[in-house]
């Protein structure tokens, strides 16, 4: 087991995994006194097998971090003053619970950030503070992300998280849309070292075909590539479907289903040739993709990001489900598969408030559906900026950076600087935190103890490791888990109980999220226990996933649901769409995002090792856009959206399909008031200063973060 061992100056090693991103891969640090001196792949992992990104040495760079807040902070006007933890917990308390008083509970809002999914203690104590304050005003990153995702599993699976993962290591042919995994590591898909997972599939004598608006890392070493016009998923996949219903393709397999005879009316209308001219996928590319998925005995249609956030990425998400469906390869071996995680999170998930549901309620100022206990994003800045009842006047965010992260970036602060009161639960003063009042850091990742109770779940192995702490925490420090204990109890229900209330909290502190995480694993269907996994230093392989159907199943009837009635009510939509749309040409340009190894959406920027080099915030261009708007290679561009404009460099290259330009997000470093000294260094500009947050998927509420409209001229 890895201790501290602070007082020695001798090198010690330890083992744990990163916490960075779903891969999760095992590292090894190596120690000298309280200096990390070496981060490595753990070889001994059997499911990463030694395999690491460049991010995984910036563990170190964020536990040494100078700019990583290690104290409460108190913002009093402009100032900031560290506090003891008492004060800062008491005054946030107070200030919270005086609104919620005073305007009543939806006047708390809460938004919770991507890292949430990578933390045992926000996913236990942390649900328990932030999910039970009686609030609707409850938002996340799930409705910048997978929510489309989420919604299908729902609609077609009965449950949210019922999310299937694509069975990389045995699978012939994978067929990837919208996703980017050789940047991303893999996203709904644990698959630590995804790369030689795909090459693995080649060299088995197995295919890589790759759908994308730009020649992405995934698609160089691809046997196929297909540009797709951004947002048309839906109608490429509507094609697919009409060819195997019209070539009498569909191979349903061994699953009772509903809903086949609507679903096929439904594709119909959307013949290959149809298709094409909107897609700009050729109408005979579209029929042997179907045709190859239908023919490859193990075979899978994998979507991900780019499905999702885009003007029709409900019925997108829904497509991809059913197409694995539809050529048999759904919770089949090599196809798209159910797992079976040490801690089965569905049981658990209702117990911590996560019950699905999609629109038991709206939003108040323009109607936005709720979506398992939660609003989109697209409705956070107006709930903040309308007055009246259950306007949000106080804010909770944790582990979130929503000024970067989500369309509308500008509007969203002013939004926050009106706030009567607001914590955040994070590490840094950054583009979002400096609107706080009180800031509350939990420890650094390499001080605090890690299970991946959320993404096991969607790891292509049944996988469990456990990680304890590697550094003793300063004795003022505090894990997230105790932050928001500590809040709770004086938030929460037990506030009536008065001088009692300690005892609880003494109770709850010494139980912990490993008591939690324990009685989990007892009950779940390996039934292992804490004990097991600390001996396990290097992690347990659990097996390769297996068939789940129809005991999985989480509808009523035991039946898959391939046409939920909310999905072809959206059709019309899409015809309307595209109904009146013509050749492409005009000349207009839509914009899509990327991302890269060696950052991680807005909160990475910050390590020295990972932002050195050439800018990496620019503009990717088509050279013939480019020279029709007189741009040359770095040059600067004004891209501009209604929602506003920025600048950067140009890049050019064929790999983008031509009309499209693409952005990364999470950059423009350049705001006042943050501190991060050396991602104001690397600043870029936030695309989600121009997506406008307008655009939205109008089934889920989701923003648009593929395909919007922008203009693109010389700076
Ligand atoms: N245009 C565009 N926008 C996008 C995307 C895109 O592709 N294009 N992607 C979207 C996606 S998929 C996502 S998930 C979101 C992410 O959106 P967010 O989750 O809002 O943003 P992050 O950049 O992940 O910021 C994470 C924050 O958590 C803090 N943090 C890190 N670790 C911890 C921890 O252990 N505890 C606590 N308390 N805080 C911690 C960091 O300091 C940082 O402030 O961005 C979305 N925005
Ligand atoms: N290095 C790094 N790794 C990360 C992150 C990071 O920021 N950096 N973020 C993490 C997070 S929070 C997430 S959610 C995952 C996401 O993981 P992925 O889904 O793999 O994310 P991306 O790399 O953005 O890949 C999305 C792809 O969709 C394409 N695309 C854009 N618009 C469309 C469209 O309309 N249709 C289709 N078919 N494709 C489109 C883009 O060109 C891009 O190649 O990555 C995670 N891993
Ligand atoms: S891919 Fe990189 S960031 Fe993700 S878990 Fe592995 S080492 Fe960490
Ligand atoms: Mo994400």
């Amino acid at each position: 087991m890895a201790t501290t061992m602070a007082t020695t100056t001798a090198t010690t090693t330890h083992y744990r995994s990163c916490t960075l991103c779903e891969a999760g891969c095992g590292v090894e640090v190596t120690v000298d006194g309280d200096r990390v001196v070496a981060v490595r792949g753990d070889e001994a992992d059997e499911f990463s097998r030694g395999y690491i990104c460049p991010k995984a040495t910036a563990l170190a760079d964020l536990h040494d971090d100078p700019d990583r807040l290690r104290r409460p902070m108190i913002r009093e006007g402009t100032r900031w003053r560290e506090a003891p933890w008492d004060e800062a917990l008491d005054l946030a308390a107070a200030r919270l619970g005086e609104v919620r008083r005073t305007y009543g509970p939806h006047a708390l809002g809460v938004y919770q950030g991507n890292p949430t999914a990578h933390n045992l203690g926000l996913l236990t104590y942390g649900q328990l503070l932030l999910r039970t304050l009686g609030t609707r005003n409850q938002y996340s990153a799930t409705s910048l992300d997978q929510l489309p995702h989420m919604l299908a599993a729902l609609l077609v699976f009965g449950n949210q998280l019922l999310m299937p993962v694509p069975d990389i290591d045995r699978t012939n042919l994978m067929v990837c849309i919208g996703a980017n995994p050789l940047a991303s590591n893999g996203s709904l898909m644990t698959a630590p070292d995804v790369r030689s997972r795909l090459k693995a599939i080649r060299d088995r004598g197995g295919k890589l075909i790759v759908v994308d608006p730009r020649r992405t890392e995934t698609a160089e070493r691809a046997d196929r590539h297909l540009f797709l016009r951004p947002g048309t998923d839906a109608v490429l996949l509507l094609a697919m479907i009409a060819t195997l219903f019209a070539e009498d393709r569909v191979q349903l397999g061994r699953h009772p289903a509903s809903g086949l005879d609507e679903l096929r009316a439904a594709a119909m209308a959307w013949p290959p040739e149809r298709a094409a001219a909107i897609t700009g996928v050729a109408a005979e590319d579209i029929r042997d993709l179907a045709r190859t998925l239908a023919a490859t005995p193990r075979a899978v249609l994998y979507g991900r990001i780019g499905v999702c956030t885009q003007e029709f990425g409900g019925l997108a998400a829904w497509l991809v489900y059913a197409i694995n469906a539809l050529t048999g390869h759904l919770d089949e071996v090599g196809g798209l598969m159910f797992t079976t995680p040490a801690v089965d999170p569905l049981p658990l998930a209702d117990r911590l408030g996560f019950d699905g549901g999609f629109r038991r309620w709206r939003s108040r100022v323009s109607g936005k559906p709720e979506f398992g206990g939660e609003l989109p994003m697209t409705a956070f800045a107006e709930e903040i900026e309308v007055g009246g009842r259950d306007q949000i006047r106080a804010l909770i965010t944790s582990a979130g950076n929503p000024v970067l992260s989500a369309p509308g970036g500008p509007r969203l602060e002013k939004a926050l600087a009106g706030l009567d009161f607001m914590v955040s639960i994070d590490m840094y003063l950054n583009e979002t935190t400096r609107f706080a009042h009180v800031i509350l850091p939990p420890t650094s990742p390499l001080e605090r103890s890690h299970y991946d109770l959320a993404l096991n779940a969607f790891a292509v192995r049944n996988v469990a490791r456990y990680s304890p702490p590697l550094f003793e925490r300063p004795a003022d420090a505090r894990h997230d888990w105790e932050i928001c204990l500590g809040l709770w109890t004086r938030l929460g229900p037990m506030r009536r109980l008065g001088p009692a209330k300690r005892l609880v909290e003494k109770a709850l502190h010494k139980l912990g999220p490993e008591a939690i995480l324990d009685a989990a694993l007892r009950l779940g269907p390996h039934r292992l226990s804490m004990k097991k996994l600390r001996a396990a230093t290097h992690g347990l392989d659990l097996g390769a996933l297996e068939p789940r159907f129809p005991k999985r199943l989480a509808t009523a009837d035991k039946k898959l649901h391939l046409a939920p009635a909310e999905y072809l009510a959206d059709l019309p939509r899409l015809e309307r769409k595209w109904a009146t749309w013509a050749a492409p040409g005009g000349g207009g340009l839509v914009m899509i995002g990327r991302r890269h190894l060696r950052s991680n959406n807005s909160w990475m920027h910050n390590s020295a090792r990972l932002v050195k080099g050439p800018t990496r915030c620019t503009l990717l261009i088509h050279p013939t856009d480019a020279a029709a708007r007189g741009l040359a290679d770095g040059a600067t561009a004004r891209v501009s959206t209604r929602a506003g404009a920025i600048e950067l460099p140009v890049e050019l290259t064929d790999a983008m399909m031509p009309g499209v330009v693409s952005v990364p997000h999470g950059w423009g470093h350049h705001r006042a008031g943050a501190r991060l000294s050396v991602a104001a260094a690397h600043a870029g500009a936030s695309v989600n200063d121009i997506n406008d947050p307008a655009v939205i998927d109008e089934l889920s509420g989701t923003s648009v973060l593929s395909g919007q409209s922008v203009e693109v001229a010389r700076a």
